[in-house]
């Protein structure tokens, strides 16, 4: 079988917690593929030439060969699918209900805490920025998910299902939002997303982050 070509479109200074998402999904199943990056800033995403185009125009995007993919969380679920385990490093729960569970996480970090992804941006995580205290609405968002990740930990275990998961590296960015930030997290979150912060394919990440910077 000849190996497929795979490409991850990022926008240009790596800030996006999707993409990394999807990138971490790559480094942990051990896929060689390219990075390409389109300048969101620029607006290049919303001319015509783009690959994206015709898709959501937004990264991630990834391409398999002629099949591209926008929406990260598809995206981890197709390519744990498409280079499944035992062959593959595993993405997802193989419990069915941890499973779903997984996936609950990742949609709910991806349409719910608004305030929090508004008031603590990823150049909190990634540009080393401070940003001032929260506002009401952000304290409120800060504490449900405080609530429900404590709740997802309660087992005080150092993933949220036994074995590491893409869901543990979505919500330990959550956290770190918050954390890096300087803002007064509970201390058993805090050091649940250093555990996970540390895992390298997270830290290739960041390293890459930081060399786009500026
Ligand atoms: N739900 C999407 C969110 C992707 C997203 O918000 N991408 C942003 C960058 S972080 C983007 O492409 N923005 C450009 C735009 O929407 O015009 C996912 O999980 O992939």
């Amino acid at each position: 079988m000849t190996r497929p070509v795979i490409t991850l479109w990022s926008d240009a200074n790596f800030y996006s917690p999707y993409v990394m998402s999807v990138y971490v999904a790559l480094q942990e199943k051990g896929l060689t593929f390219n990075l390409k990056t389109v300048d969101l800033n620029k607006g290049e995403h919303l001319q015509a030439g783009w690959k994206g185009y015709g898709l959501t125009r937004r990264v991630p995007l990834l391409e398999v060969d002629t099949f591209e993919l926008t929406e990260s969380s598809a995206i981890t679920e197709y390519l744990d699918e498409r280079f499944a385990p035992p062959q593959w490093e595993r993405l997802y729960p193989h419990d069915l209900e941890k499973r779903a569970r997984a996936r609950q996480i990742q949609a709910w970090l991806r349409s719910d805490l608004m305030p929090i992804r508004e008031e603590r941006s990823t150049d909190v995580i990634f540009g080393d920025v401070k940003k001032p205290a929260l506002s009401a609405s952000g304290q409120k968002a800060a504490a449900k998910l405080y609530e429900t990740a404590g709740a997802l930990l309660s087992h005080g275990k150092p993933n949220l299902f036994g074995e590491w998961s893409i869901a543990d590296t979505d919500l330990a960015l959550m956290l770190n939002r918050l954390v890096l930030n300087g803002d007064d997290v509970p201390e058993a979150l805090e050091d649940y997303a250093a555990f996970q912060w540390q895992r390298a394919s997270v830290q290739r990440y960041v390293a890459l982050s930081a060399r786009h910077a500026g």
